[in-house]
């Protein structure tokens, strides 16, 4: 029997964490959750046993390690999904690949000024790099849905990584305010809509966390 455990870190504003966990959940998989409170003195030590990054999310598969959230959702759709984690068809995977590795490695701004924290909601002044990555963002959402987004209501129809990596763009849009187009709008809804996006939000809510302010000065990812 295979026995999956996914180590996340609070769910209040680890938007990494989420991201995998959302993968598990909306394809039915069952896990065990690992929860370790990030941003304190033992924290480190914590992860030291599950996570070689020392960083959240983990995935531990039978004798498998795996880190880095892009890289667990890969492997969950190529060894418990059997490829379903992404577009059947090989032109929208292509897309779908290329806009989550956008997600995984770029929009610092994001990243640092509208970090995710469920229990925000501030609207926030956009300027700069941040206007431009959330009109970058804004593009995607629109494109995709157009070109690709036939066969439901996600970025690609179907429910896909694709989304799991955009889940928590959705939750800091609404938290902050963004002005998005109209088509963006439906999009980050649907999202905001989807059950397992609203239990994440609902238990990082509940969390009681006295770091829970740090991502105010801009510590969570
Ligand atoms: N690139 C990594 C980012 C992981 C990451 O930054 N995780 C944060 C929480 S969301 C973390 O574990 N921080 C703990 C620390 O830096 O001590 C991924 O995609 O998994």
């Amino acid at each position: 029997m295979s026995q999956i455990k996914l180590v996340i870190g609070n769910k209040n504003y680890s938007s990494w964490s989420m991201r995998p966990w959302l993968l598990l959940k909306a394809f039915g998989i069952p896990f065990e959750e690992i929860n370790i409170a990030l941003y304190r003195g033992d924290t480190a030590e914590k992860l030291g046993p599950y996570s070689p990054s020392l960083k959240v999310p983990a995935l531990l598969h039978n004798e498998t390690t795996v880190w880095e959230s892009l890289a667990i959702c890969e492997y969950i759709s190529e060894q418990l999904l059997e490829g379903r984690g992404w577009p059947a068809n090989p032109k929208k995977r292509a897309s779908a690949r290329s806009v989550a590795a956008e997600v995984h490695a770029e929009f610092p701004h994001l990243r640092k000024d509208w970090p995710m924290n469920c229990k925000a909601s501030v609207p926030m002044h956009v300027a700069g790099g941040l206007a431009d990555e959330i009109a970058r963002i804004d593009g995607i959402w629109s494109c995709c849905r157009r070109k690709h987004g036939t066969g439901g209501d996600y970025l690609f129809g179907k429910f896909s990584i694709a989304d799991c990596m955009m889940a928590p763009i959705a939750i800091c849009f609404r938290a902050y305010g963004a002005k998005l187009s109209l088509e963006a709008q439906r999009y980050c809804n649907t999202l905001l809509a989807n059950p397992h996006v609203m239990d994440w939000v609902e238990q990082g809510r509940a969390e009681k966390d006295p770091t829970s302010m740090a991502v105010v000065s801009g510590m969570a990812g």
